[in-house]
């Protein structure tokens, strides 16, 4: 008798812990809302949203950018929905801005880049408090890249990166497995310093052209996101190297198309952004039912060039507009 009536309690103190399944309310925070990248993950959010019957909104600022995000977290927060699913913009100026959101009972979920060390749930560091982390490979999708790079310019010359700005985990660790495969395996390739374009296209363009003037015998750019590769390929075609140049580009956006055909990018990593979205609110919507979910997700890739890229099944990843 007193068992069974031990056993009641628990039941019913852990069904009081469990939401009303249609109404949680979930909010997708970007990292910028105009990026084909985010773009493509809201329409995977969206379907996660539509399969669970629950609602998720997508909320972000015009630039990826802290200073901007962090305000349009806090009206987010004052929303005060279940849980966040945010790709934060740096890996230490968002830590204090979610803390409130997870002190205010917000379940934290971050995708595409993390906080902190990206290790959540295991009691360590000030960004542990996240449920989960789910995302591409950034450290393996750089060693692809740079070993595509370095296959096709015969393990030879110099290269360098083009980049965002430090501070971002993604974009960082693609630059970290970019120069360690470089330095692991291809001695005889020089990486240069890294270009920061603050994830302007244009910016990124003309830096090609000024590391051109300086090395003039300048071999390969790996432009690590969206907005870095379409600049370091528009470099190239103005500056007419496309036969002396590889491009890899990180990201898939429409334009990759008629790049790869042209011969302006050689190679591009497409992430599965839609894949990210979907299982960012699974994740959050598992946890909020009352499951327990693994600290860490990863997605995959697909490698798209001139060759493949009319395939349907490759095709298939370039991201939407
Ligand atoms: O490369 C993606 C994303 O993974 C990165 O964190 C920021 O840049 C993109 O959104 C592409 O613009």
């Amino acid at each position: 008798m007193k068992k069974i009536l031990a056993a009641a309690i628990v039941a019913s103190s852990f069904m009081g812990t469990v939401q009303a399944q249609d109404d949680i309310s979930i909010v997708l925070v970007p990292g910028l809302t105009t990026d084909a990248f985010y773009i493509t993950m809201n329409k995977g959010a969206q379907a996660a949203a539509k399969a669970l019957g629950i609602k998720v909104d997508f909320q972000g600022a015009e630039d990826f950018n802290p200073t901007l995000q962090v305000p349009v977290l806090d009206a987010v927060i004052a929303r005060q929905p279940d849980a966040i699913v945010i790709a934060p913009t740096d890996t230490t100026q968002l830590i204090e801005p979610l803390r409130r959101a997870s002190e205010r009972g917000v379940a934290v979920i971050t995708v595409d880049t993390f906080i902190d060390d990206g290790k959540y749930q295991d009691g360590a560091g000030d960004g542990d408090f996240p449920m989960s982390y789910i995302a591409s490979d950034n450290v393996a999708g750089g060693r692809m890249a740079a070993a595509a790079m370095a296959e096709s310019m015969g393990g030879k010359g110099s290269v360098y990166v083009s980049n965002v700005r430090p501070g971002i985990s993604t974009t960082d660790q693609r630059e970290e497995g970019f120069k360690l495969e470089m330095a692991e395996r291809f001695p005889d390739i020089q990486v240069l310093d890294t270009q920061y374009n603050e994830n302007d296209a244009s910016t990124a363009a003309g830096q090609l052209q000024a590391v051109l003037a300086r090395e003039p015998n300048l071999g390969g750019v790996f432009g690590a996101n969206l907005f870095s590769a379409i600049g370091a390929a528009n470099g190239v075609e103005s500056a007419n190297k496309l036969d002396e140049i590889t491009v890899v580009a990180f990201d898939a956006p429409q334009s990759i198309v008629e790049q790869l055909k042209d011969g302006v990018v050689d190679m591009a990593i497409a992430q599965h952004p839609a894949e990210i979205g979907y299982y960012g609110v699974m994740t959050a919507y598992a946890h909020l039912t009352g499951q327990s979910v693994p600290p860490m997700i990863g997605t995959g890739f697909t490698v798209i060039t001139a060759e493949n890229v009319d395939e349907p099944e490759v095709a298939r990843y370039i991201y939407s507009d």
